[in-house]
């Protein structure tokens, strides 16, 4: 019954809610958040059902290209203040032990995990947040500074998985078990697995409560290796400027409307064959063709929102195709997401 009454109680502020930090207006959003823990809605709930599904919300009208990146950035960071007046309202004294909770180096997404930290913070753990993007050697030398019971590490965004997957292998090494978490983790959480976290959950509530209730995990054979890539992913990798700057060349003769584009379009252009590039090499990394072709669907997507035709994103993925003749299996990869542009979903 509490959970019926809180959940539509969220729910009948949802739309204010976004519209509060669509306007990047802190005062109403705080007021919004206020207002529920005033009537009881747990701030559990505020947390995951009414902030983060706000954040989902945000992304997807960025996606749609409804909303600018300066008006998703003064969304989120007025999310963030939302969230920290829920923290500000619930403090609870550490009784667990002590986590630091971070995302992996060149990821950006830092919201989800801090609604993971907040919730922690409220299950009794001392939470060390270190935020978005924090390189694996700093993160060590954190561990060796405090001594936590447990390492959580966010990668939403599946390009930074052989960098999840180093970070993992040196807290392991410095003797810190790892929960690993966020979508770009994979269906599952299964690319977790193949880079050795000792531990995954889909959501903040199903990682407190794992680390409620089995922490530490029991000790595994430590086998550590911080590397996956063959030599096609080292080639990929190390070939990704030129990729990049050939592909931009020869684009005008596959796709003549670039010769119109400004300069701010040939940025963009040049910025998603990055993204092309890095998301083949994470396929290549942890032997996924679904982490490209999830990728392909998605970008299709979000360049049709602004305009630009699949055959645009096909003359690109043909192009650094053309560059990788004796690589197999980076070519099979692209082969499969240039069919899902042929058959979109
Ligand atoms: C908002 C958003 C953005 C915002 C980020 C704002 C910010 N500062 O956080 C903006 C617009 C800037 C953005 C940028 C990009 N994004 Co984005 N973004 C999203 C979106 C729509 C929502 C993410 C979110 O905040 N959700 C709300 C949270 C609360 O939901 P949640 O995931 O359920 O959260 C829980 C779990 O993730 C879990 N969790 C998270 N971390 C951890 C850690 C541990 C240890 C545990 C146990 C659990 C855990 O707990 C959370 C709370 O319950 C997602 C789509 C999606 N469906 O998630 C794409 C998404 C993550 N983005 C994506 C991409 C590709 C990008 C860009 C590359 C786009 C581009 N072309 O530039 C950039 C890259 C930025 C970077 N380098 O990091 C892809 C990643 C694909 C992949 N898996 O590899 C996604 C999945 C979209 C898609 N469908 O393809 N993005």
């Amino acid at each position: 019954m509490t959970n019926t009454i809180t959940a539509s109680a969220v729910s009948s502020v949802d739309e204010s809610f976004l519209a509060a930090v669509g306007d990047g207006d802190e005062y109403a959003a705080v007021e919004i958040v206020h207002g529920l823990l005033d009537a009881g809605t747990p701030a559990q709930r505020v947390m995951v059902d009414l902030i983060g599904r706000t954040q989902l919300r945000v992304g997807e009208l960025w996606a749609a290209n409804e909303w600018s990146v300066a008006r998703e950035h003064a969304a989120t960071a007025t999310s963030e203040r939302a969230l920290a007046a829920v923290a500000a309202r619930t403090t609870v004294r550490p009784h667990r032990g002590r986590i630091t909770v971070a995302c992996v180096d060149g990821e950006w997404h830092a919201l989800p995990v801090r609604i993971l930290a907040e919730m922690l913070r409220m299950d009794g753990w001392r939470v060390d947040f270190l935020g978005a993007s924090v390189p694996g050697p700093h993160l060590v030398t954190h561990l060796h500074q405090t001594g936590p019971d447990a390492v959580a590490l966010s990668c939403m965004i599946a390009t930074r998985l052989p960098r999840a997957h180093a970070a993992v292998t040196a807290c392991r090494s410095a003797g810190v078990p790892v929960i690993a978490g966020g979508r770009g983790f994979g269906p599952g959480g299964r690319y977790a697995q193949h880079i050795g976290a000792d531990a995954w959950a889909a959501n903040a509530e199903e990682a407190v409560s794992r680390l409620a209730r089995n922490w530490p995990p029991p000790s595994r054979d430590p086998q550590l290796t911080a590397f996956l890539g063959d030599e096609e992913y080292t080639y990929v990798v190390r070939s990704r400027p030129s990729l990049i700057t050939t592909s931009m060349d020869r684009l005008a003769s596959a796709y003549p409307a670039v010769r119109d584009y400004d300069e701010r379009q040939r940025e963009a252009t040049a910025e998603d064959m990055g993204h092309v590039v890095d998301f083949l090499s994470a396929s290549l990394y942890v032997s996924e063709t679904q982490i490209f072709t999830d990728f392909v669907d998605w970008t299709a997507a979000v360049l049709l929102a602004r305009k630009v035709p699949a055959v645009a994103f096909r003359a690109g993925l043909d192009l650094v195709r053309d560059q990788l003749t004796d690589f197999h299996t980076a070519r099979a990869i692209l082969d499969a997401g240039i069919a899902r542009l042929s058959n979109p979903r």
